[in-house]
């Protein structure tokens, strides 16, 4: 709080002093009649005096620096929240400093505002972190095709998606499989794609895939699956990329399947495995069985690619979305909640 006198004739004139001094939310707290300083006072002359207050508060003003480089996060209550609530998550800790750093971008680093989590401010950091993309059916032809590891969800997926394309959208639709190498693959394939109507071929080398190619050439959709083969996966992807190779480029897209219940540092060395496939998008599977949703941000953060679509259980057909980044960021925001 600022205390100051001011001195004038009139009490008027002396108001008039103070809000041009103190503002217009000045105090007044006393008023009197005073005896003039020096000599006219001496000889008996009064003046007004006005004694006037004024809070400054100055913790309004004092800015709190960001994040340090060594991830050390300034103690206050909404930056600590969001610490806890992201580590519950298991969001990345890099990605952690980074949401707590443009945090206290947003809020001018003010230390009142930081206080109280501000859940909207937060909401929006999340949700432009969790890049998504809406690829559903436009038009032209659709040649996808699906990578990743062993029991990420490929095949599953593959057959949600032929069910979609070919039911909800009237599109002639085939599957091609690479997998020639997990027993019982192929014929998992053929019973569901018999049950959906929609043929199935299985390319065992390149010849065959081009010739497989060519003869679905006139089908609307052609989904690829392939094999997820942890050992010798180096050796796996130079025939993968050879397979590409034969797809027509145009509207090719590469779809990059994981489960979202691998650590991200497995999903780390998945995604170096296979990147010199160029992956378009990422597929994120099991959310049903989910137990924290960090990896929603780790993947898309750590692959620059946008996700896709979730799948959330193991029914075919359906346990499939679009991936909306409102609604996986609530997932992040509020635990556990259904998403069925
Ligand atoms: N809970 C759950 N299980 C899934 C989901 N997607 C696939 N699975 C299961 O994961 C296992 C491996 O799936 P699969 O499609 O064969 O994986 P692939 O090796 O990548 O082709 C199977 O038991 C699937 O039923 C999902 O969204 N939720
Ligand atoms: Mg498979």
């Amino acid at each position: 709080m600022i205390v100051k006198k001011f001195y004038g004739r009139t009490v008027e004139e002396v108001i008039k002093d103070i809000k041009e001094n103190l503002g217009e939310d000045a105090t007044l707290l006393l008023v009197q009649k005073v005896r003039k300083k020096g000599l006219r006072g001496f000889l008996g002359f009064k003046e007004i005096e006005i004694t006037a207050a004024k809070e400054v508060n100055f913790e309004i003003q004092e800015k709190i620096s960001p994040v340090s480089e060594d991830g050390i996060i300034p103690e206050l209550p909404a930056l600590c929240k969001i610490k806890k609530l992201l580590k519950e998550e298991e969001v990345d800790t890099d990605i952690i400093n980074n949401v707590i750093s443009s945090y206290i971008e947003a809020t001018g680093g003010n230390r009142l505002k930081l206080q109280d989590l501000d859940t909207g401010i937060l909401e929006s950091l999340i949700k432009g972190l969790i890049k998504t993309e809406n690829d559903s059916f436009k038009s032209g032809k659709i040649r996808s095709i699906f990578i990743g590891p062993p029991g990420a969800g490929k095949t599953t997926t593959i057959l949600k998606l032929a069910a979609h394309y070919s039911i909800e959208e009237s599109k002639s639709t085939a599957i091609i499989t690479t997998d020639i190498y997990r027993s019982g693959a192929i014929e998992q394939l053929k019973v569901y794609s018999k049950m959906l109507d929609i043929p199935v071929e299985v390319a065992f080398n390149v010849r065959d895939f081009e010739r497989i190619i060519r003869k679905f050439d006139s089908k609307d959709v052609i989904l690829v699956d392939s094999a997820g083969r942890s050992k010798r996966d180096k050796e796996y992807v130079e025939t993968l990329r050879k397979f590409i190779y034969t797809i027509p480029l145009q509207g090719l897209k590469v779809y990059l399947v994981v489960s979202i219940m691998d650590s991200s540092r497995y999903i780390k060395e998945v995604f170096e495995n296979y990147k010199i496939l160029y992956p378009n998008f990422i597929i994120v599977s099991k959310l049903d069985e989910a137990t924290s949703f960090g990896n929603l941000i780790n993947i898309p953060v750590l692959t620059d690619l946008p996700i896709a679509y979730v799948t959330t259980g193991q029914d075919i057909p359906g346990d499939i979305e679009v991936a909306k980044s409102n609604k996986l960021a609530n997932f992040i925001l509020k635990g556990n909640v259904d998403i069925k």
